[in-house]
């Protein structure tokens, strides 16, 4: 053999090599290679072709990024239209909907539908010739849209080239392009850092991120891709020979059909779409995409339903540039404009300084909204938001709204900057502003009774020592009155003292010394929790006791042994520390020990036990092949559980399912040390936890 030969042949294999890791990475979303081998394995290629440029072809992974800035964006003629949707805002619209279907195709029976997220991004147009990406076009106004192929490449879900034999020649896939929230943080961050514009939204991020005339720049933007449908095919496509069963949901004569055989060509499409039937089956859909909206990694702005049948489809066609065959059933807004009225400076139970939006009263996404958080004084000052303002305000599920800019052409003349006073606007004491922190903090400490209130009410609240009945007017008389001056104190107050409160009753009162008396019986993690460490939630506390059979232990740990314990970081390690180091709060443990607080002490030794608790924040690994459910079915009911569903395994995942024929993250879960259960295992903690 030549050298020539040898080293064309090695380029191959690496490009090979590549591309196949591609695929794992962004369609099957099962990453098996660590990035560190991935990036090496691209070194060697890029160095083998800046000795051989002759070996260069144009669907090597080095030519994500490599041409030069364009100066104009060329116009791209969409052979087939790329249509648009119609909306339904509501259930009635929905009906509407399935009604016009059902009638036009005569039938009485329930419609197969396929639904998927809508993603919140931007529509493309990629075209393969004969495996190879050609071209990219941006929609557009349907008919006409701008050539971004240089910069579709940078994007790593979208393969070069397509994998497998059985492809047409001629193949235009459509889909989104868009930029996943974690991506759209950071990126933000980094615009900030650098002194630059940041973006209002994921989807703006995407559409600046794309319409970029030097690829370079696309190229450092997290963007992604999920296929959704079909534009020009020669020759059609043949039906799959795995597929032989007539009504198989991944037969060619049907959208999710379709979807399957993009996917086994290298073309990533959502794992969240469903095959359901009738109207009925959409709405069901519609619900639970709802509830697991904030857990996605993407925004969405609603769901699609498609007629999954084609031949109905066909029949169907479009009216003026939309089909008949599908609708986009829109999520409730999230945004909406509103009056600042005031800003208000709040204490939070470990003394940060928030400054609160008080605002004119707005409906957003359902909910009347009248405070937002504006978080910090950098915030503040990089939106410039003063009182008087017209802002846009946000409410994204169960998160706190917030303030997301302002319309400067609305604001009025002689408004004043906002700042935050360098007083504790509660207790007077000096504020600070902690080196590397955004946040500044009032220094009272526990003699700031915002954070003696605040401290107390989670002490009471549900999740921590649970005192029903004690709510926030009861916990600002006591600290107001003085009758309380740190947690312990409240298990000592008389009914007398309970009873001569305002809007307390005799028998409120009673009432709640029984509540007081119920939750001295806790559990280890709960007292944990209800002390209120910072960086210590729910699930730290869990895991503390899970590596802690004792208070006394735990008091006694340094920080080295803490930051064993995954998850846990030096930041949290320190506060830990930092906590039992300080003797007030060692008195205070023990006082509530002797006013009667106990618990039975390592009480979660079982892994299925400590898992029992609850998944809420949990993030688990699910891999290898499950015989009971689907993977997706799996995932679905551990984050319908609150649990995380990651697709890699990492120091911070909590526990790896393994199914049958588990491989490498199998392995890495075992050198991390993670908690590891089987499907069996599976099923009894998702029933014990429902
Ligand atoms: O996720 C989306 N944004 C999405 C957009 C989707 N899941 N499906 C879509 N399907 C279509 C048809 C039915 C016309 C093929 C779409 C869009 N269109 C679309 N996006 C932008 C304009 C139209």
């Amino acid at each position: 053999m030549t050298i020539a030969k040898n080293i064309q042949q090695q380029a191959t294999k690496l490009r090979d090599l590549l591309n196949e890791h591609n695929y794992y990475y962004y369609v099957l979303d099962e990453p098996r290679m660590p990035d560190s081998e991935y990036d090496r394995l691209m070194r060697e290629l890029q160095a083998l072709e800046i000795e051989h440029p002759e070996l260069i072809t144009p669907d090597s992974p080095t030519q994500r990024v490599g041409a030069k800035p364009l100066s104009e964006f060329a116009e791209v003629l969409h052979t087939t239209p790329m249509l648009s949707l119609n909306n339904a805002f509501d259930e009635k619209e929905v009906h509407d909907f399935d009604k016009r279907v059902r009638e036009r195709l005569k039938l009485v029976d329930n419609i197969e539908y396929a639904a998927e997220p809508k993603l919140d991004g931007l529509a493309v147009s990629l075209r393969y010739e004969n495996g190879l990406l050609v071209k990219a076009a941006t929609r557009g106004d349907g008919s006409r849209g701008e050539e971004v192929t240089q910069n579709v490449k940078t994007i790593k879900a979208i393969p070069l080239r397509l994998c497998g034999d059985d492809f047409p020649s001629v193949l235009e896939v459509r889909g989104e392009v868009f930029m996943p929230k974690k991506g759209f943080e950071k990126l933000n961050k980094i615009q900030t850092a650098k002194g630059e514009k940041t973006f209002a939204n994921p989807r703006n991020a995407a559409a600046g991120s794309l319409r970029q005339l030097d690829s370079r720049i696309t190229t450092t933007r997290p963007l992604t891709f999920l296929s959704y449908a079909i534009g020009v095919v020669e020759p059609a496509i043949s039906p799959d020979k795995a597929v032989l069963e007539k009504g198989d949901i991944r037969e060619i004569s049907r959208h999710s059909g379709i979807l399957y055989r993009l996917e086994t060509w290298g073309l990533p499409t959502s794992k969240d779409l469903k095959v359901v039937n009738g109207i009925q089956g959409c709405l069901d859909y519609y619900q639970d995409i709802l509830t697991r909206r904030d857990n996605l990694p993407f925004e969405i702005d609603g769901v699609v339903y498609k007629v999954n049948r084609i031949e109905q489809q066909e029949t169907l066609g479009f009216v003026s540039r939309a089909p008949r065959w599908a609708i986009a059933h829109k999520f409730p807004a999230q945004e909406a404009l509103t009056q600042l009225l005031a800003i208000n400076v709040q204490v939070g139970r470990t003394g940060t300084l928030t400054p609160v939006a008080r605002l004119a009263p707005v409906e957003v996404g359902g909910v009347t909204v009248i405070n937002a958080t504006l978080h910090n004084q950098d915030e503040v000052d990089r939106k410039d938001v003063r009182v008087g303002d017209t802002v846009i305000v946000r409410r994204a599920g169960d998160v706190i709204p917030e303030v997301v800019r302002i319309l400067p052409e609305k604001r009025p003349p002689n408004t004043q900057p906002f700042v935050l006073p360098d007083k504790c606007p509660d207790c007077g004491s000096d504020v600070i502003r902690i080196e590397d922190e955004a946040a500044l903090r009032c220094t009272g400490g526990l003699l700031c009774p915002a954070q003696r209130k605040q401290a107390l009410q989670h002490f009471a609240s549900r999740l921590a020592m649970d005192i029903e009945g004690l709510g926030e007017k009861l916990v600002e008389q006591v600290i107001d009155e003085k009758l309380v001056k740190d947690i312990a104190d409240i298990y000592t107050l008389s009914l007398e003292q309970w009873a001569g409160l305002e809007r307390m009753g005799k028998k409120s009162a009673s009432n709640l010394i029984k509540a007081l008396e119920k939750s001295k019986s806790t559990t280890f993690a709960k007292f944990l929790y209800a002390l209120g460490i910072r960086e210590v939630g729910e699930s730290t506390a869990h895991l503390l006791t899970q590596h802690f059979d004792s208070l006394e232990k735990l008091m006694q740990a340094k920080n080295h042994e803490l930051q064993k314990i995954p998850d846990i970081g030096p930041v949290a390690a320190e506060h830990i520390v930092a906590f039992f180091r300080q003797s007030q709060n060692r008195e205070i443990i023990q006082r509530l020990q002797e006013l009667g607080i106990y618990w039975v002490e390592n009480e979660f030794t079982t892994a299925a036990q400590s898992l029992e608790q609850s998944l809420t924040g949990k993030s688990f690994v699910l891999t290898g092949t499950l015989t009971r459910m689907t993977r997706n079915e799996a995932k679905a009911r551990l984050q319908a559980l609150g649990a995380k569903v990651s697709g890699s395994v990492s120091k911070k995942t909590h526990c790896v399912v393994a199914g049958e024929k588990a491989g490498s993250k199998l392995d890495k879960a075992q050198n991390l040390g993670i908690k590891i259960i089987d499907e069996a295992a599976l099923m009894v903690l998702l029933e014990e936890s429902a």
